[in-house]
Protein backbone atom coordinates (compact mmCIF):
# COMPACT_ATOMS: atom_id res chain seq x y z
CA UNK A 1 0.00 0.00 0.00
CA UNK A 2 1.48 3.35 -1.09
CA UNK A 3 1.08 6.03 1.63
CA UNK A 4 1.04 9.66 0.37
CA UNK A 5 3.46 11.88 2.26
CA UNK A 6 2.12 15.28 2.04
CA UNK A 7 3.05 17.07 5.12
CA UNK A 8 2.62 20.57 5.10
CA UNK A 9 6.01 20.99 6.91
CA UNK A 10 7.49 18.93 3.71
CA UNK A 11 8.91 15.76 3.49
CA UNK A 12 12.30 16.49 5.31
CA UNK A 13 10.94 17.25 8.58
CA UNK A 14 12.86 15.40 11.39
CA UNK A 15 10.34 14.28 13.63
CA UNK A 16 13.24 13.30 16.48
CA UNK A 17 14.83 16.76 15.91
CA UNK A 18 10.90 18.40 16.63
CA UNK A 19 10.30 15.93 19.90
CA UNK A 20 13.33 16.75 20.90
CA UNK A 21 12.96 20.78 21.11
CA UNK A 22 9.27 20.13 22.37
CA UNK A 23 10.38 18.48 25.48
CA UNK A 24 13.25 20.53 25.99
CA UNK A 25 10.54 23.85 26.06
CA UNK A 26 8.38 22.11 27.04
CA UNK A 27 9.89 20.94 30.65
CA UNK A 28 11.86 24.48 30.28
CA UNK A 29 8.25 25.85 30.40
CA UNK A 30 6.55 27.31 34.67
CA UNK A 31 4.39 24.97 34.33
CA UNK A 32 5.90 21.90 33.07
CA UNK A 33 3.73 20.55 30.02
CA UNK A 34 4.42 17.97 27.49
CA UNK A 35 2.20 17.48 24.59
CA UNK A 36 -0.39 14.81 24.45
CA UNK A 37 0.39 13.68 21.13
CA UNK A 38 3.41 12.23 22.45
CA UNK A 39 1.71 9.63 24.17
CA UNK A 40 1.42 7.38 20.55
CA UNK A 41 4.65 5.20 19.83
CA UNK A 42 4.04 2.26 19.47
CA UNK A 43 4.14 0.98 23.36
CA UNK A 44 1.84 3.96 24.51
CA UNK A 45 -0.42 2.81 21.14
CA UNK A 46 -1.15 -0.24 22.89
CA UNK A 47 -1.81 0.90 26.43
CA UNK A 48 -4.79 3.47 24.33
CA UNK A 49 -5.95 0.37 22.68
CA UNK A 50 -6.08 -1.20 26.72
CA UNK A 51 -7.64 1.63 28.62
CA UNK A 52 -10.72 1.29 25.79
CA UNK A 53 -11.74 -1.64 27.12
CA UNK A 54 -11.49 -0.72 30.71
CA UNK A 55 -14.69 -0.96 32.16
CA UNK A 56 -14.33 2.46 33.62
CA UNK A 57 -13.20 4.05 30.53
CA UNK A 58 -16.99 5.07 28.91
CA UNK A 59 -15.96 6.56 25.69
CA UNK A 60 -14.98 4.36 23.44
CA UNK A 61 -17.44 1.91 24.16
CA UNK A 62 -20.06 4.11 24.02
CA UNK A 63 -18.94 5.84 20.71
CA UNK A 64 -19.35 2.27 19.29
CA UNK A 65 -22.58 2.05 20.38
CA UNK A 66 -23.74 5.27 18.77
CA UNK A 67 -22.08 4.33 15.34
CA UNK A 68 -23.26 1.00 15.54
CA UNK A 69 -27.00 2.06 16.40
CA UNK A 70 -27.08 5.35 14.73
CA UNK A 71 -24.69 4.83 11.55
CA UNK A 72 -26.76 4.31 8.29
CA UNK A 73 -28.69 7.61 9.96
CA UNK A 74 -25.53 9.35 10.49
CA UNK A 75 -24.14 9.20 7.17
CA UNK A 76 -27.42 10.28 5.49
CA UNK A 77 -28.31 10.53 2.01
CA UNK A 78 -24.91 9.99 0.33
CA UNK A 79 -24.28 11.16 -2.80
CA UNK A 80 -22.68 8.81 -5.31
CA UNK A 81 -18.95 8.86 -5.22
CA UNK A 82 -18.86 9.88 -1.69
CA UNK A 83 -15.41 9.89 -0.04
CA UNK A 84 -14.95 9.51 3.65
CA UNK A 85 -11.83 11.29 5.51
CA UNK A 86 -10.75 10.28 8.61
CA UNK A 87 -8.89 13.05 11.03
CA UNK A 88 -5.95 10.85 12.72
CA UNK A 89 -7.31 6.70 12.28
CA UNK A 90 -5.49 5.18 14.69
CA UNK A 91 -7.70 1.93 14.61
CA UNK A 92 -9.81 1.40 12.33
CA UNK A 93 -13.19 -0.27 14.24
CA UNK A 94 -14.93 2.73 14.19
CA UNK A 95 -14.51 3.49 10.29
CA UNK A 96 -15.26 -0.39 9.71
CA UNK A 97 -19.22 0.69 11.32
CA UNK A 98 -19.80 3.33 9.17
CA UNK A 99 -18.37 1.49 6.05
CA UNK A 100 -20.98 -1.28 6.74
CA UNK A 101 -23.60 1.24 7.33
CA UNK A 102 -22.88 2.99 3.88
CA UNK A 103 -21.80 0.78 1.34
CA UNK A 104 -22.33 3.62 -1.55
CA UNK A 105 -18.92 5.09 0.26
CA UNK A 106 -16.61 5.08 -2.60
CA UNK A 107 -13.02 6.30 -1.20
CA UNK A 108 -11.89 6.37 2.32
CA UNK A 109 -9.43 8.43 3.07
CA UNK A 110 -7.34 7.97 6.44
CA UNK A 111 -5.14 10.70 7.29
CA UNK A 112 -2.54 9.68 10.23
CA UNK A 113 1.44 10.60 11.77
CA UNK A 114 2.44 7.75 11.92
CA UNK A 115 2.98 5.94 8.05
CA UNK A 116 3.68 2.68 9.00
CA UNK A 117 0.65 2.21 11.09
CA UNK A 118 -1.44 3.54 8.16
CA UNK A 119 0.62 1.65 5.77
CA UNK A 120 -0.22 -1.73 7.94
CA UNK A 121 -4.45 -0.89 8.61
CA UNK A 122 -4.78 0.85 5.60
CA UNK A 123 -4.03 -2.71 3.73
CA UNK A 124 -6.05 -5.10 6.28
CA UNK A 125 -9.00 -2.33 5.33
CA UNK A 126 -8.29 -2.44 1.45
CA UNK A 127 -8.72 -6.54 1.72
CA UNK A 128 -11.88 -6.57 3.59
CA UNK A 129 -13.27 -4.28 1.47
CA UNK A 130 -12.49 -4.56 -1.82
CA UNK A 131 -14.86 -1.89 -4.21
CA UNK A 132 -13.64 0.74 -1.89
CA UNK A 133 -10.51 2.97 -2.59
CA UNK A 134 -8.33 3.43 0.31
CA UNK A 135 -5.91 6.53 0.00
CA UNK A 136 -4.13 7.04 2.86
CA UNK A 137 -1.98 10.13 3.91
CA UNK A 138 0.33 10.33 6.18
CA UNK A 139 -0.06 13.83 7.27
CA UNK A 140 0.17 15.62 10.52
CA UNK A 141 -4.47 16.50 10.40
CA UNK A 142 -3.52 19.27 12.63
CA UNK A 143 -2.17 21.28 9.80
CA UNK A 144 -3.19 21.86 5.99
CA UNK A 145 -2.29 18.80 4.40
CA UNK A 146 -3.96 18.09 0.89
CA UNK A 147 -6.21 15.44 -0.33
CA UNK A 148 -5.11 12.62 -2.73
CA UNK A 149 -5.99 13.98 -6.54
CA UNK A 150 -8.34 11.02 -6.96
CA UNK A 151 -11.15 12.44 -4.36
CA UNK A 152 -11.39 15.93 -5.90
CA UNK A 153 -14.21 17.05 -7.08
CA UNK A 154 -16.21 13.90 -5.06
CA UNK A 155 -18.57 14.83 -2.46
CA UNK A 156 -16.81 14.49 1.15
CA UNK A 157 -17.45 13.54 4.55
CA UNK A 158 -14.85 14.14 7.45
CA UNK A 159 -14.94 11.75 10.61
CA UNK A 160 -13.08 12.79 13.47
CA UNK A 161 -14.01 10.25 16.39
CA UNK A 162 -12.91 9.55 19.73
CA UNK A 163 -13.42 12.91 21.39
CA UNK A 164 -9.81 13.28 20.18
CA UNK A 165 -11.23 17.33 19.30
CA UNK A 166 -10.92 17.39 23.53
CA UNK A 167 -7.26 17.35 23.27
CA UNK A 168 -7.04 20.84 21.46
CA UNK A 169 -7.96 23.62 23.81
CA UNK A 170 -10.80 25.64 22.68
CA UNK A 171 -8.91 28.06 20.46
CA UNK A 172 -7.15 25.00 18.75
CA UNK A 173 -10.40 23.23 18.35
CA UNK A 174 -11.90 26.17 16.51
CA UNK A 175 -9.01 26.67 14.43
CA UNK A 176 -8.99 22.59 13.41
CA UNK A 177 -12.40 22.54 12.75
CA UNK A 178 -12.17 26.12 10.35
CA UNK A 179 -8.86 24.20 8.41
CA UNK A 180 -11.12 20.97 7.96
CA UNK A 181 -13.80 23.28 6.51
CA UNK A 182 -11.50 24.46 4.36
CA UNK A 183 -9.96 20.94 3.43
CA UNK A 184 -12.96 19.55 2.88
CA UNK A 185 -14.52 22.07 0.80
CA UNK A 186 -17.75 23.51 0.67
CA UNK A 187 -21.45 21.53 0.78
CA UNK A 188 -18.74 18.80 2.41
CA UNK A 189 -20.07 17.38 6.03
CA UNK A 190 -18.50 16.48 9.22
CA UNK A 191 -18.78 14.07 11.72
CA UNK A 192 -17.40 14.41 14.95
CA UNK A 193 -17.34 12.73 18.39
CA UNK A 194 -17.75 14.52 21.41
CA UNK A 195 -17.17 13.52 25.13
CA UNK A 196 -19.40 15.23 27.49
CA UNK A 197 -19.64 16.72 31.00
CA UNK A 198 -21.08 15.04 33.23
CA UNK A 199 -21.14 13.33 36.72
CA UNK A 200 -17.36 14.53 38.15
CA UNK A 201 -17.06 10.87 39.64
CA UNK A 202 -17.84 8.81 36.84
CA UNK A 203 -15.33 11.34 34.60
CA UNK A 204 -12.43 10.98 37.35
CA UNK A 205 -12.90 7.36 37.27
CA UNK A 206 -12.33 6.79 33.61
CA UNK A 207 -8.75 8.35 33.85
CA UNK A 208 -7.46 6.95 36.90
CA UNK A 209 -8.57 2.99 36.01
CA UNK A 210 -8.77 0.12 39.59
CA UNK A 211 -5.94 -1.60 36.85
CA UNK A 212 -3.60 1.39 36.96
CA UNK A 213 -3.68 1.11 33.33
CA UNK A 214 -4.02 5.15 32.54
CA UNK A 215 -1.23 5.20 34.97
CA UNK A 216 1.51 3.34 32.73
CA UNK A 217 -0.26 5.27 29.94
CA UNK A 218 0.92 8.81 31.06
CA UNK A 219 4.20 7.32 32.48
CA UNK A 220 5.27 5.65 28.87
CA UNK A 221 5.69 9.53 27.44
CA UNK A 222 9.04 9.47 30.59
CA UNK A 223 10.02 5.71 28.70
CA UNK A 224 9.78 7.10 25.69
CA UNK A 225 11.55 10.42 26.39
CA UNK A 226 14.08 8.31 28.06
CA UNK A 227 14.81 5.60 25.23
CA UNK A 228 13.95 8.02 22.22
CA UNK A 229 15.99 10.63 23.37
CA UNK A 230 18.27 9.65 25.81
CA UNK A 231 16.90 10.90 29.10
CA UNK A 232 17.10 9.69 32.74
CA UNK A 233 13.91 9.81 33.82
CA UNK A 234 12.96 7.58 37.72
CA UNK A 235 9.23 6.53 36.64
CA UNK A 236 8.89 5.48 40.12
CA UNK A 237 9.40 8.99 40.86
CA UNK A 238 7.04 9.93 39.35
CA UNK A 239 2.96 9.40 39.99
CA UNK A 240 -0.26 9.81 37.96
CA UNK A 241 -2.82 12.42 38.60
CA UNK A 242 -5.72 12.81 36.61
CA UNK A 243 -8.64 15.07 37.94
CA UNK A 244 -12.09 16.92 36.13
CA UNK A 245 -11.26 20.93 36.48
CA UNK A 246 -14.88 21.38 36.53
CA UNK A 247 -14.42 25.66 36.04
CA UNK A 248 -12.85 24.80 32.50
CA UNK A 249 -14.48 21.68 31.66
CA UNK A 250 -11.55 19.12 31.45
CA UNK A 251 -9.79 16.64 32.36
CA UNK A 252 -6.11 17.54 33.31
CA UNK A 253 -3.07 14.76 33.55
CA UNK A 254 -0.50 15.25 35.15
CA UNK A 255 2.91 13.89 36.43
CA UNK A 256 4.00 14.32 39.76
CA UNK A 257 7.26 14.16 41.23
CA UNK A 258 7.67 12.81 44.22
CA UNK A 259 10.38 14.12 45.08
CA UNK A 260 13.01 17.38 44.68
CA UNK A 261 15.19 15.59 41.65
CA UNK A 262 16.97 16.47 38.64
CA UNK A 263 16.52 14.70 35.24
CA UNK A 264 18.47 14.56 32.49
CA UNK A 265 17.53 15.17 28.77
CA UNK A 266 20.57 15.06 26.25
CA UNK A 267 22.94 17.46 28.66
CA UNK A 268 20.14 19.45 29.74
CA UNK A 269 19.62 19.27 33.50
CA UNK A 270 16.16 19.84 34.69
CA UNK A 271 15.29 20.68 37.92
CA UNK A 272 11.88 19.31 39.72
CA UNK A 273 10.68 20.70 43.33
CA UNK A 274 8.74 17.92 45.59
CA UNK A 275 5.15 17.64 44.19
CA UNK A 276 5.97 19.54 41.20
CA UNK A 277 3.90 18.31 37.92
CA UNK A 278 4.31 17.75 34.54
CA UNK A 279 1.03 18.70 32.43
CA UNK A 280 0.61 16.00 30.26
CA UNK A 281 -3.02 16.35 28.57
CA UNK A 282 -6.17 18.12 28.89
CA UNK A 283 -9.14 16.20 27.61
CA UNK A 284 -11.92 18.94 27.30
CA UNK A 285 -15.62 17.73 27.26
CA UNK A 286 -18.59 19.60 25.88
CA UNK A 287 -22.15 20.09 26.53
CA UNK A 288 -24.05 19.16 23.09
CA UNK A 289 -24.94 23.25 23.59
CA UNK A 290 -21.70 24.06 23.80
CA UNK A 291 -19.89 21.87 21.53
CA UNK A 292 -22.75 23.19 18.30
CA UNK A 293 -22.01 26.19 19.42
CA UNK A 294 -18.26 25.80 18.82
CA UNK A 295 -19.22 24.40 15.58
CA UNK A 296 -21.45 27.31 14.16
CA UNK A 297 -18.71 29.88 15.02
CA UNK A 298 -16.30 27.42 12.81
CA UNK A 299 -17.80 27.19 9.46
CA UNK A 300 -20.09 24.46 10.13
CA UNK A 301 -23.78 24.35 10.83
CA UNK A 302 -25.04 21.34 13.19
CA UNK A 303 -27.79 19.65 11.53
CA UNK A 304 -28.04 16.43 13.67
CA UNK A 305 -26.38 15.12 16.86
CA UNK A 306 -26.82 11.67 18.51
CA UNK A 307 -26.29 10.65 21.91
CA UNK A 308 -26.69 8.25 24.39
CA UNK A 309 -26.36 10.48 27.76
CA UNK A 310 -22.71 9.96 27.81
CA UNK A 311 -20.90 10.91 24.44
CA UNK A 312 -22.27 12.47 22.00
CA UNK A 313 -21.40 12.41 17.49
CA UNK A 314 -22.43 15.21 15.82
CA UNK A 315 -23.64 15.85 12.27
CA UNK A 316 -22.39 18.78 11.17
CA UNK A 317 -22.68 20.55 7.33
CA UNK A 318 -20.34 22.74 6.16
CA UNK A 319 -21.86 26.68 6.09
CA UNK A 320 -19.77 27.36 2.58
CA UNK A 321 -22.27 26.59 -0.26
CA UNK A 322 -20.93 25.17 -3.34
CA UNK A 323 -22.45 27.93 -5.76
CA UNK A 324 -21.59 30.36 -8.33
CA UNK A 325 -19.42 32.84 -6.33
CA UNK A 326 -17.17 29.80 -4.42
CA UNK A 327 -16.71 28.83 -7.93
CA UNK A 328 -15.69 32.12 -8.89
CA UNK A 329 -12.89 32.18 -5.95
CA UNK A 330 -11.47 29.39 -7.07
CA UNK A 331 -10.89 30.07 -10.06
C1 LIG B 1 -7.80 9.82 22.80
C2 LIG B 1 -7.74 12.03 23.63
C3 LIG B 1 -9.82 10.92 23.41
O1 LIG B 1 -8.94 12.13 26.28
O2 LIG B 1 -10.06 10.34 26.72
C4 LIG B 1 -7.50 8.34 27.58
C5 LIG B 1 -6.93 9.97 25.65
N1 LIG B 1 -6.09 9.89 28.02
N2 LIG B 1 -7.12 8.22 28.86
C6 LIG B 1 -9.17 10.93 26.14
C7 LIG B 1 -6.86 9.41 27.04
C8 LIG B 1 -6.26 9.16 29.10
C9 LIG B 1 -8.31 10.14 25.14
N3 LIG B 1 -8.40 10.73 23.77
Amino acid sequence: MDVIIRSALGLDRDEHETFLADVIAGLSDNPKRLGAKYFYDAAGSLLFEEITGLPEYYPTRTEMGILRRDGARLMGELAPGTALVEFGSGSTAKVRVLLDAAPSLAAYVPVDISAEFLGAEATRLQDDYPHLKVLPVAADFTSLFELPPQVRGRPLVGFFPGSTIGNFEPHEADAFLRRAARILGPASRFIVGVDLVKDERVLNAAYNDAAGVTARFNLNVLDRINRELGADFDLDAFAHRAFYNAARSRIEMHLQSLARQKVHVVRRAIAFRAGETIHTENSYKYTIDSFQALARGSGWSPFKVWTDGLFSVHALVNQAVDDGRQMADDR
